[in-house]
């Protein structure tokens, strides 16, 4: 599981160390765009069969690494394993997304939640990850990620997915104690997990608070930032002799990054709503910035694309630090040849820049 890292320009690049060029991955680079993704889905027969079976999810979190000249692989999971391992049966309905059979509806739902040893309820994610370790041999840094308490309580409270976030926005103003009780044990849960992913062979580690976006400045502090907080202080942050860096990445927090920050985290992801310029101004080298091409973008031409990917170098412009991502995941409808110029694109670009 040692074997030397043959690229650790990601890992570095997280660390605020030079580089030679500016690494680049992509959230959600293993998934339904890529063709091999889909068949291997089918051969599964369903979402969390995939999930749940180490050699299927080592083989889709390596295919991504086969087409395209990335610099570090995702453990392919969900943000969902850890509500699903807590009981609320987790299922996918066709064209619908992913749903719970069992949400919580009640205090006396969430005192009941147990609480998870991952490596008993959730084994499948960290042999997964000791899977991928092994299959990765050193070729790039391993991603383990998990969602943060305020976006896993979303889906929980919603029952799935929402659009106005009316059943867990109700409880925020009319029982907050509650819904502090359930982020409480949603933070304990994803630290555990976290570590045990670490334990398994993730070398970095993400936060995916897709949520935290659509609460108040003092809310988001509340609700979704203080929990995030709490898994940074409970996480290992070294491993293999070597530093283990955590990003946050809240969808729609481009005012809060100085406040995200403050968590003691090592990078930010940062969405394409604001410029890497105002991103790197008020964060004042403190972190590392990940991100930021909107996803759209890789809908254009080869052409506009590789303008678009030099508009992001430039933004972020001299100095260590940067991560080249999407400012979200990737679309189920782009052509995974636009994905190959925007990677070959960050490699030339970044090159010539930095020589
Ligand atoms: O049909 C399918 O194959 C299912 C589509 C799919 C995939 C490919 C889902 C269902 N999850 C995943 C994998 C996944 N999810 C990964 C690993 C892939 C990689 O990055 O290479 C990761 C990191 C996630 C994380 C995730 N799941 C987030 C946070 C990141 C984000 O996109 O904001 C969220 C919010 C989820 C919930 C979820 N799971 C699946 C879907 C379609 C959704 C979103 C539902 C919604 O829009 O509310």
């Amino acid at each position: 599981m040692n074997a030397e890292l043959k690229n650790d320009l990601y890992l570095r690049a997280l660390s605020c160390e030079d580089v030679e060029r500016t690494p680049v991955w992509v959230m959600r680079q293993a998934g339904r765009y890529l063709p091999e993704y889909l068949k291997v889905r089918k051969q599964a027969g369903d979402f969390m069969t995939l999930c749940s079976t180490p050699e299927l999810a080592c083989e889709v979190t390596l295919q991504p690494l086969e087409r395209f000249k990335l610099d570090a692989a995702i453990l392919f999971s969900d943000i969902l394993t850890i509500p699903d391992a807590m009981g609320l049966e987790l299922y996918f309905a066709a064209g619908e997304g992913p749903k719970f059979k069992k949400p919580i509806k009640s205090r006396a739902d969430v005192t009941a939640l147990p609480s998870l040893d991952p490596n008993d309820s959730l084994r499948y994610v960290m042999d997964a990850v000791s899977l991928i370790r092994k299959e990765l041999n050193g070729r790039v840094p391993l991603i383990g990620f998990s969602g943060s308490p305020w976006t896993l309580a979303t889906y929980m409270v919603e029952g799935g997915g929402s659009k106005d976030f009316s059943k867990v926005k109700g409880m925020l103003f009319s029982d907050p104690s509650t819904l502090h009780e359930l982020l409480n044990k949603n933070a304990i849960a994803v630290t555990n997990y976290l570590n045990a992913q670490v334990a398994a062979g993730a070398q970095s580690l993400m936060i995916f608070d897709t949520w935290g976006g659509v609460l108040s400045p003092e809310n988001y502090k509340q609700f979704s930032l203080q929990y995030m907080q709490q898994i940074v202080d409970g996480l290992v942050r070294n491993a293999d002799g070597r530093k283990v860096p955590v990003v946050l990445f809240t969808k729609n927090g481009g005012r809060w990054l100085s406040d995200m920050t403050d968590t003691g985290c090592d990078g930010l992801g940062v969405d394409w709503t604001i410029d890497l310029r105002d991103a790197k101004a008020a964060t004042q080298g403190r972190v590392a910035l990940q991100g930021n091409l909107d996803p759209s973008a890789l809908y254009g031409s080869p052409e506009s694309i590789r303008t678009e990917v030099k508009k992001v170098l430039d933004s972020f412009g001299e100095g260590p630090g940067h991560v080249f991502n999407l400012g979200h995941g990737i679309h189920q409808f782009v052509n995974p040849d636009h994905l190959a110029v925007m990677v070959d694109a960050v490699h030339e670009f970044s090159a010539v820049a930095k020589s």
